[in-house]
């Protein structure tokens, strides 16, 4: 692991902070051996987004994206959260207000033991009936049938997922525009920073007066609007980050 070396400000910030809010995106799932969308070898480079992640996609060909979906899914299932995602979930525990906003779909956070989570693409668990019947759950993996149908009605079920295109949940985004606005500190883990609207939520943070920091492999869009970029692994820097803010290591700030 190369050095974590945060500004001073930062541990000041992840020490003094009571509001916090944190985005994140793929890359906090990777060390968990999940696939991030952009960049060497992302998903994006090697299947059409339209085919996968489109409403006209999915109608096109319901069993090619149920097939993709319920590969991700025996992927997560097989695995687990890991040090970046504990990580947050400690620091929620010590921050009096915490929300923690995340674009991706595997449920890892809570498992984590996060509480106060804002999904903004839905989760993988969840296959939504296309003729209007309620949200169903589903944890059985692999689906016994490709593509399911609603057990109510019989219509085909989709993830419940946000495809590209699609507005996200209202409540979701309402609420992590109003986490953005309302903290002191807004940590951006392992996000690209491409999508929209979920990548404006570190920029509604800065302008609502927070300090944004980012941790990610290697510079993004949003690297210019952070008060401080720690490029590494967030399985190592967030774990590492926790440890300079309680001042036990490292940190002379
Ligand atoms: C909307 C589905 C409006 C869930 C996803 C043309 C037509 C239609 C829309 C648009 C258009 N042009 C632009 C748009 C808007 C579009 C958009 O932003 N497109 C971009 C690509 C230009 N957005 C939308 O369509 C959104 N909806 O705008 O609706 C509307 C309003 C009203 C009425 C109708 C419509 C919907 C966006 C959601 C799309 N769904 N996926 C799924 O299957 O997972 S997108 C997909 O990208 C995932 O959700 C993913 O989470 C998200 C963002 O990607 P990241 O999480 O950032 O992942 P990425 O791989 O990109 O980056 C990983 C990062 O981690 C990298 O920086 C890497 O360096 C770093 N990293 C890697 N390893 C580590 C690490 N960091 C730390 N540690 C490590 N170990």
């Amino acid at each position: 692991m190369s050095e974590v070396e945060p500004r001073a400000e930062t541990i000041d910030a992840l020490r003094g902070s009571r509001r916090v809010a944190a985005l994140t995106g793929a890359g906090i799932s990777a060390e968990s051996g999940l696939e991030t969308f952009r960049g060497k070898g992302g998903i994006w480079e090697k299947y059409d987004f339209n085919k996968l992640a489109t409403l006209e996609g999915f109608l096109e060909d319901p069993c090619l994206v149920w097939s993709w979906y319920d590969e991700r899914r025996l992927g997560i299932y097989n695995s687990g959260p890991n040090m970046a995602h504990e990580a947050l979930a400690e620091l929620e525990a010590r921050a009096d207000e915490f929300a923690l906003i995340t674009q991706n779909i595997d449920g890892y956070h809570r498992e984590a033991g996060s509480r106060n989570v804002i999904e903004l693409h839905g989760n993988i668990w969840r296959a939504r009936c296309m003729g209007g019947c309620q949200t169903i759950e589903f944890r059985e993996v692999p689906l016994s049938t490709v593509p399911p149908l609603c057990k109510r009605c019989g219509e085909l079920l989709r993830p419940d997922v946000v495809w590209f295109g699609e507005p996200l949940p209202t409540d979701a985004i309402d609420r992590g525009l109003a986490a953005a606005a309302a903290c002191d500190l807004m940590l951006v883990v392992g996000t690209s920073g491409t999508v929209q609207p979920a990548a404006s939520i570190p920029v509604y943070a800065k302008r609502s007066g927070a300090y944004v920091l980012e941790v990610n492999t290697e510079p993004t869009p949003l690297s210019k609007l952070a008060d401080d970029s720690v490029y590494g692994k967030a399985g190592d820097v967030l774990p590492a980050l926790l440890e300079m803010a309680r001042g036990r290591c490292g940190h002379d700030g």
